[in-house]
């Protein structure tokens, strides 16, 4: 017998996607998920022979190495992802649907291949992935009012906001689990009303926000801020949508939120949204760092490093 696997983002970009072919081709897959930041996923995947595997919203780039293997062992894989890709491989068992236009998501690739058929979750998804304007454009078709729309939106930055964390226990729902839920309802506003998930995620997101919004610049000057958020499931949760609204709404100001750890702190550094530079160059200097011009991070700031941190940050934004 043959196995299926679905592998898939933990975000709402990736739950989405599934749930769409899903519900158009339902299957007993085995799933392999974990949190948005777990991209590494295929070399988790144990298929043989004649297997089928689908993999959504992960870069194949960061999964080529275990993408050949499956497929030089006859593993069939269907593959539909917007991240860049490097050299998408010429296989037989390979069939690859991989757009990187900025105005696309998996999501919306997913519903490009079934012609629109689920077109309602790909518009959740869009939104989840922040694509607000082209989750208006293909929920063009639908006719739903203003109020729905919003729900939608709504219900895409929960998901979203559940598959942030550094592991699955930081997070409110495995995403494993959160796809079984979802996977009985063919109309997300079913889902919404039926389910508490959706009003469970709603508060929590609140909360984890007006927490990390109590908490106090170390300084705050007319060109950069730094944030520390205390060691907790909250802080790892949160601290990147945190991020994104300090940029939003100063957007002449680099950002730096810091997360404590054992041992240092995980970094994440947004330039001036006004002049989106040097945020790469900051962080490569330390051992663990990377990332972006816009925005970049260090994985692990060791404490006794922590004021050359903050020089080399206060120098890069005056
Ligand atoms: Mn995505």
């Amino acid at each position: 017998m043959h196995k299926y696997y679905d592998i898939f983002n933990g975000d709402a970009d990736g739950l989405c996607a599934l749930h769409q072919l899903r519900l158009e081709a339902p299957r007993d897959a085995v799933l392999i998920t974990g949190v948005k930041r777990d991209i590494r996923l295929l070399e988790r995947v144990d298929a043989a022979a004649g297997d089928e595997i689908t993999v959504l919203d992960i870069s194949m780039k960061s999964n080529a190495l275990a993408l050949a293997k499956l497929l030089g062992r006859g593993v069939k894989c269907s593959y539909f992802d917007h991240h860049a890709a490097g050299v998408i491989p010429s296989h037989p068992g390979l069939w690859a649907h991989i757009d990187t236009a900025p105005d696309v998501c998996t999501s919306l690739l997913v519903d490009r291949y079934l012609a629109g058929k689920r077109r309602i979750w790909a518009v959740v998804a869009a939104f989840g992935d922040n694509l607000v304007a082209p989750a208006i454009h293909a929920a063009q078709p639908l006719e739903l009012d203003h109020t729905e729309l919003a729900r939608l939106h709504e219900l895409g930055d929960c998901l979203n906001y559940n598959a942030y964390g550094e592991t699955v226990d930081d997070l409110h729902y495995p995403p494993a689990d959160l796809y079984q839920t979802i996977a009985p309802y063919a109309d997300p506003r079913e889902f919404m009303m039926d389910e508490p998930v959706f009003d469970v995620l709603k508060n929590a997101y609140r909360e984890d926000l007006e927490r990390a919004e109590d908490i106090k610049p170390e300084f705050a000057s007319d060109g950069a801020a730094l944030y520390v958020l205390p060691e907790s499931a909250w802080s790892r949760r949160v601290n990147g949508i945190f991020g994104n609204r300090l940029a939003q709404a100063n957007a002449r100001r680099a950002h730096a939120v810091l997360v404590a750890k054992p041992g240092g702190y995980t970094v994440s550094v947004r330039a001036p949204v006004s002049d989106p530079k040097g945020a790469d160059v900051l962080c490569a200097a330390f051992e663990t760092g990377g990332g972006r011009k816009g925005a970049a991070g260090i994985n692990l700031l060791p404490s006794t490093q922590l004021s050359a941190f903050v020089g080399a940050f206060r120098t890069a934004y005056p």
